[in-house]
């Protein structure tokens, strides 16, 4: 066990609430909570992990607030340490008193994510499971919730262990055969060490394979909608919003920066990205909205493109008609924009007048279907981590290596091998470094 100091927070949301709770966490938790606390019994006494009602008295006697408290004896705990929870009275200002109460009685004030960092030193929980904390914490979709609990429950974790594992099991029947040559019954050889390798590489590839998935439910699926100028592309974004996001007028160039807007659709999360109109034009600001509106085109997972029905057939439509997933020709109202039909091919296509609603709905199945036609399916070892999945893609580097290796020297591979095994372990934190695990933890919340 990490030998630390002993921290305090209060893990619920600041402002007002019926209750709040404050968690302290370390060696000195129970000596610190004696001292604020009373009750019928004997502190010592108290049960752990049992709720006992009593009051938080300040220096001078003076009751603060009546509270349950959960006395929690290490190591059943989430860290792994003693902890003290108090349940008070949810004001800040009670808060705040009882806070700097333990803060006077000798506990630090907990940095973000510090419970859940001791959880991670003291063993209780991997580095990806970590990770997992925060993103239930911060899931906003059911869809999200269920990707984060998966993670949380350790199935990654597992997988990657297990292909570590495997490279463990090849280094060492290496090093047998570099070290005694003479047992031959034990000795690898190159053709051997290759086909192994493959066969971790292919899990590996596996675990990636529906990464992008993972992505869209940890951080919502991208989509741009994109088009010529004053083609009711706000318009857009606003009904699907179900409110004034992005300011709709009758001058074309209205929209000029990106404007973002996230859903929640039938449990998925979505990021609906409003877009500067594509023309050629003078106008300095505008130009810029454009380059946006470009790299946003090649960011996002969907790509809506909105065109007004009256609109010209020209070359550039045709481009911007390429890059579409799906092509909204609106302002049916006005013209049937039937002279794009030829144009148009295989791409899919819908048909609205969207100042009337008409065609909303059409483009909300569309995106659904997209994410529930078994694109977007959570598996019990969906990667959803980008830092995950950038150490798993130079594990399978430094595998290929092994794989297209022209020298005849084991030894060679065994430092590719050994490569591969740091890179995954840096997922579930056997040899992350101090930097990467300050930047996860950095990210979290006070309190968790
Ligand atoms: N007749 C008709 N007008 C529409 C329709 N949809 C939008 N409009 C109007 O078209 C104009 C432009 O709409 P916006 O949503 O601002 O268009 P935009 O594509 O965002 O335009 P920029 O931001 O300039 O690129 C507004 O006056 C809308 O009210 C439609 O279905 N029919
Ligand atoms: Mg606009």
């Amino acid at each position: 066990m990490i030998k630390s100091n002993t921290i305090a927070a209060v893990s619920t949301p600041p402002g007002r609430g019926g209750i709040a709770v404050i968690r302290i966490s370390g060696a000195k938790a129970f000596h610190i909570a004696r001292e604020v606390f009373t009750c019928s019994q004997n502190f010592d006494e108290i049960i752990s992990h049992q709720m006992t009602y009593g009051k938080i008295i300040d220096e001078n006697n003076k009751l603060i607030d009546q509270v349950l408290l959960l006395k929690m004896k290490s190591p059943r705990t989430y860290t792994r340490e003693d902890i003290i929870e108090i349940h008070c009275h949810g004001g800040s200002e009670v808060t705040k008193k009882i806070l700097n109460l333990l803060f006077k009685k000798g506990a630090a004030p907990a940095e973000p994510g510090e419970f859940t960092k001791r959880a991670f030193l003291n063993g209780r929980i991997d580095l990806s499971q970590a990770e997992a904390v925060m993103d239930l914490i911060n899931s906003e979709t059911s869809k999200s919730e269920q990707a984060a609990i998966l993670q949380l429950e350790g199935k990654a974790g597992k997988e990657i262990k297990k292909i570590r594992k495997e490279i463990v099991d090849l280094l060492s029947h290496i090093s047998v055969t570099i070290d005694y040559p003479e047992y031959e019954d034990d000795a690898i050889n190159i053709r051997e060490t290759k086909i192994k390798t493959k066969a971790i590489m292919k899990e590996l590839e596996k675990l990636t394979e529906n990464f992008e998935t993972g992505l869209i439910l940890r951080e919502g699926l991208n989509i741009v909608i994109y088009g010529p100028p004053n083609a009711g592309k706000s318009t857009l974004i606003n009904k699907l919003a179900g409110e004034e996001k992005a300011i709709v007028t009758h001058i074309p160039g209205t929209t000029r920066d990106i404007i973002e807007v996230h859903l929640n659709m039938k449990g998925y999360p979505v990021n609906l990205y409003d877009t500067a109109g594509i023309r050629n034009t003078d106008d300095l600001i505008e130009n810029i909205g454009i380059e946006k509106t470009k790299n946003a085109i090649k960011n996002a997972s969907l790509s809506i493109l909105v065109i007004d029905a009256a609109e010209k057939d020209t070359d550039e439509i045709r481009t911007l008609i390429n890059q579409a997933s799906v092509i909204v020709i609106n302002k049916t109202d006005l013209d049937s924009g039937n002279k794009f039909n030829e144009v148009l091919g295989e791409k899919d296509v819908i048909r609205t007048s969207l100042i009337n609603s008409i065609g909303v709905e059409e483009i909300e199945k569309y995106i659904i279907d997209y994410l529930e036609k078994g694109k977007v399916e959570i598996t019990e070892i969906t990667l959803t981590n980008q830092r995950h999945k950038r150490h798993v893609d130079l594990a399978l580097e430094a595998l290929q290596k092994v794989i297209e290796e022209n020298e005849q020297f084991l030894d060679l591979f065994a430092v590719d091998l050994t490569e591969a095994l740091e890179q995954l372990s840096c997922i579930t934190g056997e040899s992350a470094g101090e930097d990467i695990i300050e930047n996860i933890f950095k990210n979290f919340c006070v309190g968790k």
